[in-house]
């Protein structure tokens, strides 16, 4: 997962309210650890981001869906006085400073984060003279902490689907390769790179694991200098380092099995937000949707048999929701 960021910005005319709300979300998050907060903030920011028109009051904002009367008055404050006195607090406060500036390290969490900050690490200079305080993951996103801020163009993430696809094919024709997250939703940049990967030897019902099947990609790909760093390598998931130019990049690869693809590149095309939606709209059908399966769960409370799918579309249609196609789902 790349660290969470802001809604789209593009045609974003309240723009500035959705930035200050994910302000105030990731503060709730890194450092007040209040991941309900968090998502509030989250859900208005998106509710905002998908307003056509420019909002011009709190008393117009509290009509629309997820925003009440806290962040009503907070779009008031903002648009009298251009700033809000809880940020400026936030920001005038060494400890929120210090522990959102940990958390951007890939791999250093909230909760990680503060038991730093309480032993006097504040800084990245800090972390560079503490490593033997963090992880292989942490001293990992250290290392890249500037490449791994920066977003990744379009254009790369295509070379380095061609790459990949190129490679992986010939190591076995049988390979199913998807990029998710973002890229598959069209954006113009991304975070990092979120592949998914299956083979027809592996589905859910094998009976025997199929580590190779991961190992030798990652395998191949070490040997051909794409992948430069592992930072964790199981039998269905990989997370690491990629380098196609001069910036290393974060690549994750999973594996799953193959009934289960096209659930999980649902899930992981995302956004998070319009998963969000899409499975609370499956519930409300009397299914559960997640990144392995769609079932039926009904007015028993307890779900079946995985329904049978073969396309990301069986999902919609299974559950009755308008298609979208992945770059609609932008939510
Ligand atoms: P980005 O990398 O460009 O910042 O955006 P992204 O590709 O949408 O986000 P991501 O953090 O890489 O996550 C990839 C997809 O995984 C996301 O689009 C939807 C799915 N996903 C959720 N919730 C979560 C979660 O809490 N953690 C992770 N790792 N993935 C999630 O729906
Ligand atoms: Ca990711
Ligand atoms: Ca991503």
């Amino acid at each position: 997962m790349s660290k969470r960021k802001a809604p789209s910005d593009e045609g974003n005319v309240n723009k500035d309210f959705c930035d200050f709300l994910i302000e105030l979300a990731n503060y709730e998050r890194n450092v007040n650890r209040n991941v309900y907060k968090y998502n509030a903030y989250r859900k208005a920011a998106s509710t905002l981001a998908a307003h056509s028109t420019r909002i011009t009051s709190g008393k117009e904002a509290r009509k629309l869906d997820g925003i009440g009367d806290k962040i009503a008055k907070k779009i008031d404050e903002f648009i009298e006085t251009g700033t809000l006195q809880k940020l400026e607090k936030i920001k005038k406060d060494d400890t929120s400073e210090s522990i959102n500036l940990l958390t951007r390290v890939t791999g250093i969490g909230p909760a990680k984060a503060r038991e730093l900050f309480d032993q006097g690490i504040k800084t990245i200079e800090d972390l560079q003279n503490n490593k033997d305080k963090l992880t292989h993951h942490q001293i990992i996103g250290l290392k890249y902490f500037e490449d791994f801020e920066k977003k990744i163009p379009r254009k790369e993430i295509e070379e380095i689907e061609m790459m990949l696809k190129k490679s992986v094919l010939e190591l076995d024709s049988d390979y199913l390769v998807t990029i998710c997250g973002s890229y598959r939703r069209g954006k113009p940049e991304s975070g990092d790179i979120d592949v998914l990967l299956t083979h027809p030897d592996y589905t859910s019902n094998s009976s025997t694991k199929s580590p190779h099947l991961l190992k030798n990609v990652v395998q191949l790909l070490e040997n051909q200098g794409l992948i430069t760093d592992t930072i964790s390598l199981g039998d269905v998931k990989f997370m690491g380092v990629c380098k196609a130019g001069d910036t290393a990049r974060r690549l994750d690869i999973r594996l799953t099995p193959y009934d289960q693809y096209y659930c999980a590149t649902l899930y992981f095309t995302g956004s998070d937000m319009f998963n969000k939606q899409m499975r609370a709209h499956a519930l409300q059908k009397g299914f559960t949707l997640n990144e392995y399966t769609l079932r039926y769960i009904g007015s028993t409370g307890v779900p079946g048999n995985p329904v049978k799918i073969t396309s990301e579309k069986d999902v919609f249609d299974c559950i009755d929701y308008p298609y979208k196609t992945p770059s609609e789902r932008n939510v």
